[in-house]
């Protein structure tokens, strides 16, 4: 299984760094450094998610709060099928709904990011509502959000995460893909992350630290924190 995933991951890749020299523009490094824990989330039944209807209430949303690593997002809906090689290529052109951030042109956009610090805000909307049409008998889909380790020096960041753990979100799946890099350079923290998680743990979230380019080990992780029944957000 993993061995198929590992592949996959490979497509991504491939589809990532194609659409982006096409482009001659993009952000080809952010989008490969988040590709094995998406390629998980996607590709090993985590995000579930009807993609013959994007806009179905009951789908599970997807993030991406680093927005610039878009794409990796148009590199993931490639390999599901939904976009033509010949439509990625499209990358960052006029008229393209394959934009260098998603917008809500893309139909499988959940909320046009790009602005850093704003997408778990976001989330926490979305999974709130989520608590909310569950007690009306939908489905209670799960809500995850990537974030960009430079990106949570952000206090929005902040602000949404305690009140996703006053509002009890467990059904919010934060990520923040610790790559050590901001836009010029080391970030405040670096690879601490023992620092990150003590951190998101004093703002009440239940958290894992796993090696992002390990795809068996991002699958386990993935399967504890869907297992989870805690009444924590996940990060
Ligand atoms: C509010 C805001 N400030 C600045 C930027 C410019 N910017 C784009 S990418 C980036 C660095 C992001 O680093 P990180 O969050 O670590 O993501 P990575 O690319 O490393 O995955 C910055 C500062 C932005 N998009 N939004
Ligand atoms: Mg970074």
């Amino acid at each position: 299984m993993s061995q198929n995933l590992v592949e996959l991951a490979k497509l991504v890749r491939y589809n990532i760094l194609t659409s982006t020299t096409a482009a001659g523009t993009g952000h080809p490094t952010s989008s490969l450094s988040a590709t094995d824990l998406m390629t998980s989330l996607f590709f090993n039944g985590y995000f579930k998610t009807d993609l013959d209807d994007a806009k179905n209430p009951e789908n599970d949303r997807l993030i991406f709060s680093k927005g610039h690593a878009s794409p990796l997002l148009y590199a993931l809906y490639a390999v599901a099928g939904k976009i033509s090689q010949k439509e990625l290529l499209t990358l960052r052109k006029f008229d393209s709904v394959l934009e260098g951030h998603p917008t809500m042109e893309f139909a499988y956009t959940e909320a046009a990011t790009g602005s850093l610090g704003q997408g778990l805000g976001v989330g926490v909307g979305l999974a709130l509502n989520s608590k909310m049409e569950a007690k009306n008998g939908k489905r209670e889909y799960k809500t995850f959000v990537l974030m960009g380790d430079s990106e949570v020096a952000e206090g929005s960041v902040w602000e949404s995460m305690q009140v996703a753990s006053h509002y009890k979100l467990n059904n919010l799946v934060a990520i923040i893909d610790v790559n050590r890099l901001g836009q010029r350079g080391e970030t405040m923290e670096g690879w601490d992350t023992d620092n990150y998680k003590a951190k998101c743990e004093a703002f009440g979230c239940e958290t894992w630290v796993v090696e992002g380019n390990d795809i068996e080990a991002v699958n386990k992780v993935f399967d504890e924190v869907l297992a989870s029944t805690t009444d924590k957000p996940r990060l």
